[in-house]
């Protein structure tokens, strides 16, 4: 067998299968391969994959209703044709009793897979065209905060994350670039759709090589790469909203703002002037201020605020910033501060969200369009914010804020997952535990036997990415791939697409019409093919058709001009080019954020003193940020994140002061735990984190146990075992798993053994 190209989340790369060993490689466009990669070839027939349906045997015995001995139960196998006549016949009693509102279809997730096969697509369009519609969720753990914030102030996330300043602007014109929260080489390469060509590295190589100086703020020193030759500035997780104001605060007290700017393009500033001066509540916002705060010394914020004077500044706010209480205002606070410069919409300068957090940011945008699911339409108003599952199962009928409205959590039955890993992505799973112990019925497809799955009364497996044909492509990639089916599906794993069909024709009346329109998945492939052909038609360019493509095996798609989007629109003519804000420029102050009259997200940027910091208790702020080693909790079970765990946990890393205060070595397992439960990890002594931070990456798959008090903990080293589940403020309600006050002691009970990779219990079906 040949090697056929593929892409996935990670990047394109190329495999082969033969004789039922998987053989990964780098595409050789890329100059910068993910190494992600790897966990492929031993987890495509890894003994956690799940290999025939599966139906809970409390479900089974019981019927629908909620239960408890979710994710401590049995399994009974069943062939497809009864599982899906039990789950079609489940789906029309929720419908029928319950309306389309009695569903959850939101479905959060990160599956990997092409253009057709994407599992929320799926599970969406099903959902809509076959049943009628489904309660949703709205905005992302990523950018939960940033998604509600930006609209009110500068301009919706796509436009000021994704088409403002590119990583050829940043070689050629950037002097300084603050980036708050790192640009870690580790995730900008993963970028959903996936990017062939992962150019971060050498850009942040060229641009310092010029001169371009490059400032880590952040408590991780590696969130930079050695390449950028980066300073490092360490201020306390979630200060960084103080260290802004007092930036300003500097430019202000020396002249060194942009007057004009400010008066030509924003909305607000002399009210916020008259904050960040103190002139009201007599407490200026200045240096002095932010270090009691920040713990970085007085004298360098001011000289790091006179050194951006004069130069082409580039602020950049990462996501994890907002993935925290009060998540709105450095998000808010960081596009004043390059407003306050007068920078905005210049090259290479002024502000670009989340700049290197993702592959897809400081890219060119395609000219032409790349295949879509389309997802029909959602019968039911109904919707919740992502991160706010468990306040809606655990709370029926309880009305919440959202972005200046009141709203009320449905009564949810039935929950319907494809392509996401609740229990990787959500906070306090322990919570979350009891939260889906409330359903009638909880239906999961997965390629393997995450805690998730193990949760579920239904757990369909399906194929994963390389074991059917697919469409590659992103619209901030030029590479489009035919992704030729690498390997046949794993035992009796069907794909999404087909288990949907299936359901579908059993849902009777025109359900299985409306759903599948008559393809195939083959025919869906060259359906959705057509937007790319006729555009490059439109555009007078060689055009291939499907057949043709599919041949070639991959095309290269033309790319529209770095032309700097609406900020540099707007920055050369704002009365042509106003902002897509409410005032048409930038919203220093919002005058509807200030009409909602929240106390926790006020009408401009400000300190808000975090309610869950640091206590004598939980002294030590763990950082939960992304894996370098997987994508969330995909492939946790393959060989590159196996290869990086010791002692079979996740590691936890910490400075050596606060090791040695509490007789931890390097090599220690250790108990972490917070007010919400516990987890284990392996102690390492690291030199790249201040102190009182510790470090432990999201995705190592939950393994609820307990210790010998009998105290819950997850074995393996889950971080979100103990964080916080609560909103980012009332305006968004985003997720808040990035930052956590937290403890850690030496665990020195005998180790329980890991048994996340295992499948669980099965008995013969009756
Ligand atoms: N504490 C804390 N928590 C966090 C974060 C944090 O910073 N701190 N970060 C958050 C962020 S930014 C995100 S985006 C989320 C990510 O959360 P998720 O996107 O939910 O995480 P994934 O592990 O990518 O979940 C994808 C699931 O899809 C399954 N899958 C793969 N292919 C297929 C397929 O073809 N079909 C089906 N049906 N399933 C498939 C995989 O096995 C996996 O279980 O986590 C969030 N959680
Ligand atoms: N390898 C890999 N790459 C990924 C992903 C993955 O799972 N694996 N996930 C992808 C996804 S879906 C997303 S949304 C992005 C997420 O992008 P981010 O959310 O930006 O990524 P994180 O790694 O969680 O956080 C980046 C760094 O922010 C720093 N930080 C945390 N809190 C603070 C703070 O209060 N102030 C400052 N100044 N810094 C802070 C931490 O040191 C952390 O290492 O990553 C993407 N890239
Ligand atoms: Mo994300």
């Amino acid at each position: 067998m040949s090697f056929h190209p593929h892409s996935a989340h990670w990047g394109a790369f190329q495999a082969r299968w033969d004789d039922g060993r998987l053989t990964v490689r780098p595409h050789p466009r890329d100059p910068d391969p993910n190494p992600l990669i790897d966990n492929l070839p031993g987890a495509l027939r890894h003994p956690v994959r799940v290999s025939v349906p599966m139906v809970r045997r409390g479900w089974l015995e019981r019927g629908p209703g909620p239960d408890d001995a979710r994710g401590r139960d049995g399994y009974v196998p069943m062939d497809w044709d009864e599982v899906l006549d039990r789950l079609a016949a489940e789906l029309a009693r929720v419908r029928d009793a319950h309306g389309v509102q009695g569903i959850f279809g939101g479905s959060y997730g990160w599956s990997s897979a092409g253009r057709f096969h994407h599992a929320q697509s799926q599970v969406h369009r099903f959902l809509n065209t076959a049943l009628g519609g489904y309660v949703r969720s709205v905005n992302s753990y990523s950018a939960g905060a940033s998604a509600v914030i930006l609209p009110h102030v500068l301009g919706p996330l796509e436009p000021v994350a994704m088409r403002n300043v590119t990583w050829t602007q940043i070689v050629q014109h950037t002097d300084v670039l603050l980036a708050f929260g790192g640009m870690a080489l580790k995730n900008s390469r993963v970028g959903s759709g996936g990017i062939s060509q992962h150019v971060e590295r050498e850009a942040m190589r060229q641009a310092a090589a010029r001169g371009c100086r490059f400032v880590c703020i952040s408590p991780i020193r590696s969130d930079l790469p050695q390449e950028a030759r980066a300073e490092w500035l360490a201020p306390r997780p979630g200060t960084d909203t103080a260290l802004m104001l007092a930036l300003v605060h500097t430019l202000v007290s020396e002249g060194l703002h942009d007057p004009a700017f400010l008066a030509s393009h924003c909305d607000g500033w002399p009210e916020f002037e008259t904050y960040v001066m103190g002139r009201a509540d007599r407490q200026p916002k200045d240096a002095a201020w932010a270090a009691g705060i920040c713990g970085l010394p007085a004298e360098t914020i001011a000289q790091l605020a006179r050194s951006l004077a004069g130069r082409r500044v580039l602020v950049v706010v990462s996501h994890s910033l907002q993935r925290a209480e009060h998540g709105e205002q450095p998000v808010w606070m960081g596009a004043v501060l390059a407003a306050a410069l007068g920078q905005l919409g210049l090259p290479g300068g002024g502000y670009n969200y989340a700049l290197g957090t993702i592959a897809h940011y400081g890219k060119r945008a395609n000219a032409v369009p790349v295949a879509a699911l389309p997802q029909g339409r959602n019968g039911c108003d109904r919707f919740i914010p992502v991160a706010r599952i468990a306040d809606m199962l655990l709370a029926p009928g309880t009305p919440f804020d959202y972005d200046g409205r009141r709203l009320t959590y449905p009564h949810v039955r039935l929950a319907y997952w494809a392509g996401g890993n609740p229990f990787h992505h959500h906070q306090d799973l322990w919570r979350l535990r009891r939260a889906l112990a409330t359903l009638d019925t909880f239906v999961v497809h997965e390629i393997a036997w995450t805690a998730t799955a193990r949760h579920a009364d239904i757990v369909l497996p399906c194929t994963m990415t390389l074991e059917r044909d697919d469409i590659g492509a992103t619209s901030t990639d030029p590479l489009m791939i035919a992704m030729r089916r690498v390997a046949p599906p794993h035992r009796l794993a069907r794909d999404d697409y087909d288990i949907f069909a299936d359901l579908a024709r059993r849902l009777g009346g025109d359900a299985h019409q409306a759903f599948t329109e008559g393809r195939s998945s083959a025919d869906w492939l060259r359906h959705l093919y057509e937007a790319t052909r006729k555009g490059l038609q439109d555009l007078g360019l060689p055009a291939p058709d499907f057949d043709a493509f599919w041949a070639r095996g991959e095309i290269v798609l033309p790319q529209q001009a770095d032309d700097g989007g609406i900020l540099r629109a707007f920055h050369a003519d704002p009365a042509a080019h106003p902002l897509p804000t409410p005032s048409g420029r930038v919203q220093i102050c919002s005058p509807a954020i200030a009409a909602f009259g929240y106390a926790d997200c006020p009408g401009h940027p400000a300190w808000l003193p975090p309610a869950d910091g640091p206590t004598p208790e939980h002294p030590l702020v763990l950082i939960a940020n992304q894996p370098a080693t997987r994508l969330h909790s995909q492939f946790d079970f393959g060989g590159h994140s196996q290869a990086a765990k010791r002692q079979g946990r996740e590691v936890c890393r910490l400075h050596a002061h606060d090791a040695a205060a509490r007789g931890v070595h390097d090599g220690d397992i250790v108990r972490v735990f917070s007010a919400r439960g516990a987890f284990l990890a392996c102690a390492e002594i690291a030199d790249d984190l201040m102190p009182g931070v510790i470090q432990v990456p999201t995705g190592s798959w939950f393994d609820p146990g307990a210790d010998a008090a009998g105290r819950p903990l997850c074995v393996h080293g889950n971080p979100n075992a103990v964080t916080r589940d609560s909103g980012t403020s009332s305006l968004a309600q985003g997720c808040t798993g990035q930052l956590t006050a937290v403890q850690l002691e030496r665990f020195d009970e005998a180790l329980p053994a890991v048994r996340a990779f295992e499948p669980p219990a099965t008995q013969p079906g009756s």
